[in-house]
């Protein structure tokens, strides 16, 4: 079956009970409301349109259905398998560099290093991997990119126990650390963090992790095999793909690449909201269901709301207006029972961190770091071109994504689509 027809489905699923239970489309489903119809017809090109969103539709988003970012020249993950065996892009040849950054003054007593033969390899990573393996949620998220990437389930070993390993002695204020880059300095695509980070966690956070695992399978190519950084509260550009250095360093700015292509990474991922289905077009007099994603930041969040106003109307993503009568709450959907992303039967493996070892379920709803779903019920409005909108209010109570303004520090707009109420024919 067509992958994104099945996909498309899953929503579907997810979404019809809520609609179901407010009476709208009776026991025929969703596919019985016209505007339902329409919106899943609806192949508008735009940054928006249907087919954008469909791969973003399960909970977790199957590898192959991730949003790939990645740089080089050629790209990593396009290398054959010989050449990624060559260049260490294979478990059997990977390997990773632990050391001080030659350009500062900082003490690490036994370095990983290719040159001493001590750097760190699969086997030993597989090992600690035994001891030290943690499973956790997290949503991709591009800072310049107006929707997730991708919702996975990443599996690894906390940073920390590799960075004792070496035996930072003194002078250590940041690690930073790349991926292969073709050899060609030019093409390297760097990222760092407070050694603090790496070493504790905040309250309710994710560590940092070596990343070997996606949705229970191994890393592809594409998504940073065979290991990758994975840091959970951060935007995308941290979580360095094709890792194979990491360096401790004194220096205590982030020479973060993205940083250096203007961009803020240090502020951690943003709570928002994305419409999934919409319709353009509705008749006068008929119910509008709309459904969509919230990604939840490091402030948590509270509510989804949606709004719908006359074209040209009030400007809705002026704080100014908030509370006003022009944002109405939607409903954010419970966990899933099937958690999609191709894992068997949809079905969690087992410790996943902030899900219950027994029931399986999270622990709270929604967590930190991740998407929920969520769906509204439009009452019927008067002929005219409307613009619709959706925003979130965080756990602090603060309408976000704020500021409106500062894209730099995560793609942060409200989105906005033109909706048209058509006079009701016959
Ligand atoms: N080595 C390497 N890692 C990288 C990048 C890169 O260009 N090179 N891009 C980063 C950026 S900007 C993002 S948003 C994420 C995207 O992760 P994904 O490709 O798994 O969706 O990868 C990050 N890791
Ligand atoms: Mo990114």
């Amino acid at each position: 079956m067509n992958d994104s027809i099945d996909l498309a489905r899953q929503h579907v699923e997810i979404t019809r009970r809520y609609f179901a239970r407010l009476g709208v489309a009776g026991m025929a489903g969703l596919n019985a409301v016209p505007a339902w119809a329409a919106a899943k017809k609806s192949t508008k090109k735009g940054k928006y349109a249907l087919s954008d969103v469909i791969s973003r539709l399960e909970y977790l988003t199957k590898a192959e259905d991730f949003n790939i970012v990645g740089r080089g020249d050629p790209k990593p993950h396009t290398l054959s398998p010989e050449q990624r065996l060559k260049v260490g892009l294979d478990p059997k040849t990977w390997k990773l560099e632990v050391l001080a950054d030659p350009e500062s003054d900082a003490q690490v007593e036994r370095p990983l290093t290719l040159e001493a033969g001590t750097a760190f390899d699969w086997d030993q990573l597989m090992a600690m991997a035994e001891k030290h393996a943690v499973r956790f949620m997290k949503v991709m998220t591009c800072t310049n990119i107006a929707q997730p990437c991708g919702m996975g389930l990443w599996e690894g070993v906390p940073l920390r126990h590799l960075i004792w390993q070496a035996r930072p002695v003194s002078n250590v204020r940041r690690v930073f650390y790349y991926g292969y880059h073709n050899d060609d300095a030019q093409q390297r695509f760097q990222s760092s963090l407070p050694i603090g980070r790496v070493l504790e966690d905040p309250p309710g956070e994710e560590p940092v992790i070596l990343c070997y695992k996606l949705n229970g399978k191994w890393l592809t190519p594409e998504s940073g095999a065979p290991v990758r950084m994975i840091v959970p509260d951060a935007y995308g550009n941290k979580s360095v793909k094709w890792l194979q250095r990491i360096l401790l360093t004194n220096q205590f700015r982030a020479n973060d690449t993205y940083a250096e292509w203007n961009n803020d990474t240090v502020s951690h991922t943003k709570t928002y909201a994305r419409l999934i289905h919409a319709p353009a077009e509705v008749d006068a007099g008929q119910d509008i269901p709309i459904t969509g994603l919230a990604q939840v930041g490091m402030s948590g969040l509270a509510k989804v709301q949606w709004s719908c106003l006359p074209k040209g109307g009030v400007p809705a993503d002026d704080d100014s207006v908030y509370p006003s009568p022009g944002w109405h709450e939607a409903e954010i959907l419970p966990p899933p029972k099937d958690w999609g992303g191709g894992l068997p039967d949809g079905k969690l493996p087992p410790n996943v961190n902030r899900f219950s070892d027994t029931t399986h379920a999270p622990l709270t709803w929604p967590l930190r770091d991740t998407i929920v779903h969520w769906a509204a019920l439009l009452p019927p409005a008067k002929p005219g071109q409307y613009e619709l909108r959706c925003r979130t209010i965080d756990a602090n109570g603060y309408a976000q994504p704020m500021p409106r303004p500062l894209p730099k520090s995560g793609n942060n707009r409200i989105q906005t689509v033109p909706l048209e109420v058509k006079a009701a024919t016959g």
